[in-house]
């Protein structure tokens, strides 16, 4: 398919997407719009001081809300909430999830998760930060207010998961469950073409992303797999990966997604259950790369297994080509490193 716009890819794949009247493309058409209009923001965030810096207030997770996290979180939920396809929108920007608590909205069958820009401290020194969604079909009765059970589902009841990655282009990619595909933003003509068909990580890879300076509070397999990374042993021609981390879970992610390779968050000192997210980072990302023929595991199991117990609940979280991640794996679960049993 050459030349494909994201709207003429969705209504030839729209019946992979569990709902017939074009509620795929009406979920994703406000997440287009709403992306076209943050990536505009961030592209000139270098120059209009009134959107740089901080909010002055902290979010849920008490970390300071840059003014691009509160625009940018505000510019999705409008656009989510105008098409009568979504009953609620959780965010990482909310204590607790929002609901579209109207005739049209209540009668919808979906909710999204997101991160509405994830990474955003980086902005200031220009690198790149992304956008990540999650949608499920809401298990509450249609018609009536959304409830916080729906946005509590284990990540294999995901309908659509995908992220925008606002970088040197802006794309996005997103699946379904039939695959994974990459569309990339001209802002000459302001639509999404076709650019990244069909992506699958490689199964190896050399490139692992983690934060080594809390190397010293990691759990002891997470320490052997990244002496294992810096290694070399010519008898089995192994040479040392490279470390590849820039802060930015997106970009990091993107960058492995394409090249192969392992993204690490585990648990630390200062975070016993990890920083990253279970239900509007990690679990997307996982449907993402386990549709790219990769993993995604936590210290106890696969991600996509996990039901959350609250909406803002972190995890431990490895992702990337499938023989990392299994190689890891299989350090967790020597019996000399048994992890204790998430309580
Ligand atoms: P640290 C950004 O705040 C983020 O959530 C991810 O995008 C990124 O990978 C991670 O945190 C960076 O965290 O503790 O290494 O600075």
């Amino acid at each position: 398919m050459k030349n494909v716009t994201v709207g003429e890819f969705i209504v030839e794949t729209q019946n992979t997407f569990p709902g017939s009247s074009g509620e795929l493309s009406k979920i994703l058409s406000a997440i287009k719009l709403a992306s076209k209009i943050v990536s505009h923001h961030i592209n000139k965030a270098g120059l209009a001081k009134d959107i740089l810096g901080s909010a002055g207030r902290d979010n849920v997770q008490g970390e300071d809300q840059q003014k691009l996290d509160v625009f940018a979180n505000d510019t999705f939920i409008n656009a989510l909430s105008a098409r009568g396809v979504i009953c609620g929108v959780a965010s990482e920007e909310n204590d607790s999830y929002i609901a579209f608590d109207d005739k049209v909205n209540n009668d919808a069958k979906y909710v999204v998760l997101m991160d509405p820009l994830d990474g955003s401290s980086n902005i200031d020194v220009n690198v790149s930060v992304g956008t990540i969604f999650s949608v499920f079909r809401r298990i509450s009765k249609q018609g009536s207010k959304v409830e916080l059970a729906d946005f509590l589902q284990a990540g294999d009841q995901q309908v659509a998961a995908g992220y925008l990655i606002y970088g040197s282009s802006t794309m996005l990619v997103y699946t379904t469950g039939t695959g994974v595909n990459g569309f990339t933003f001209d802002p000459g003509i302001g639509v999404f073409f076709l650019s990244h068909p069909d992506m699958k990580i490689p199964e190896d890879g050399k490139i692992y992303s983690v934060n080594e300076g809390n190397l010293a509070h990691f759990k002891q397999p997470v320490k052997e797999f990244i002496k294992f990374c810096q290694s070399e042993d010519t008898s089995n021609q192994k040479e040392p990966y490279s470390s590849r981390y820039i802060g930015s879970l997106v970009a990091d992610f993107h960058r492995n997604l394409i090249k192969g390779g392992i993204y690490m968050y585990p648990s630390t000192k200062k975070s016993p259950n990890g920083k990253l997210r279970l239900t509007y980072e990690c679990s997307p990302l996982a449907f993402l790369i386990e549709q790219a023929n990769g993993r995604a595991i936590s210290e106890s199991g696969r991600i996509m297994d996990i039901v959350p117990s609250e909406l803002h609940e972190r995890v431990p979280y490895f992702v990337g080509s499938k023989n990392m991640v299994d190689q890891l794996e299989q350090m967790m679960h020597r019996e000399d490193w048994k992890f204790q049993e998430k309580n």
